[in-house]
């Protein structure tokens, strides 16, 4: 091989090896859109913060390491979580923690399936104490949601309406009823309602 050759395919094995498929969503597209597992951070009620970018990625297992700070690292092919796992490295006497963790896992499809949207507190208490806001979904996973899981002493109340507003149905759960496909806002509190 003349070296011009050689210096090409050693480009070219090299970009792709540092850059995984996850990592360069096509430039026109929303990374929301484009990529399947996505985190957001929710917002601490009493704090008046917009809720800010979601983070996407390829993976399930990507996600949950962001929503963790790479605390949590899962099976490549890991397609869920249980709280013990995600209970990995806190200190459970440790409830001034700032490690984030997940409060919630909302989901496209009945039973757990499809895309996921990670819910993330920027803190290990979860809801021990502490309430959080997701008040607006982007455009792809707005109306969409069909199952949440729950974490962190966590319940989930689904709104039809932005904002915590028009119906409102409690979960986790395997299926959200007459609210499938309708959550437009979510709201995560040790009951479920507000406070
Ligand atoms: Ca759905």
């Amino acid at each position: 091989m003349r070296r011009a050759q050689v210096i090409v395919a050693v480009l070219v094995i090299g970009f792709g090896a540092a850059s995984p498929a996850w990592a360069v969503p096509p430039a026109d597209l929303d990374p929301v859109e484009a990529l399947p597992h996505c985190v957001v951070t929710a917002v601490e009620v009493g704090d008046d913060a917009a809720i800010p970018a979601p983070r996407c990625f390829e993976t399930f297992a990507e996600a949950i390491a962001e929503a963790t700070d790479g605390r949590v690292l899962l099976p490549k092919d890991a397609q869920n979580v249980d709280q013990d796992t995600l209970d990995d490295g806190i200190d459970p006497d440790g409830l001034e923690s700032s490690l984030a963790t997940v409060i919630g896992i909302e989901y496209e499809h009945k039973s757990f399936g499809g895309w996921s949207y990670v819910i993330q507190s920027t803190n290990s208490r979860g809801c021990v104490g502490y309430s959080y806001r997701v008040s607006t979904l982007p455009g792809s996973r707005n109306n969409a949601i069909s199952s949440a899981r729950t974490y962190g002493g966590c319940r989930s109340a689904h709104y039809s309406g932005t904002y915590f507003t028009g119906s409102r149905y409690l979960c986790g759960c395997a299926q959200l009823g007459t609210m499938n496909d309708q959550t437009s806002s979510i709201f995560f509190s040790a009951t479920g309602y507000q406070n």
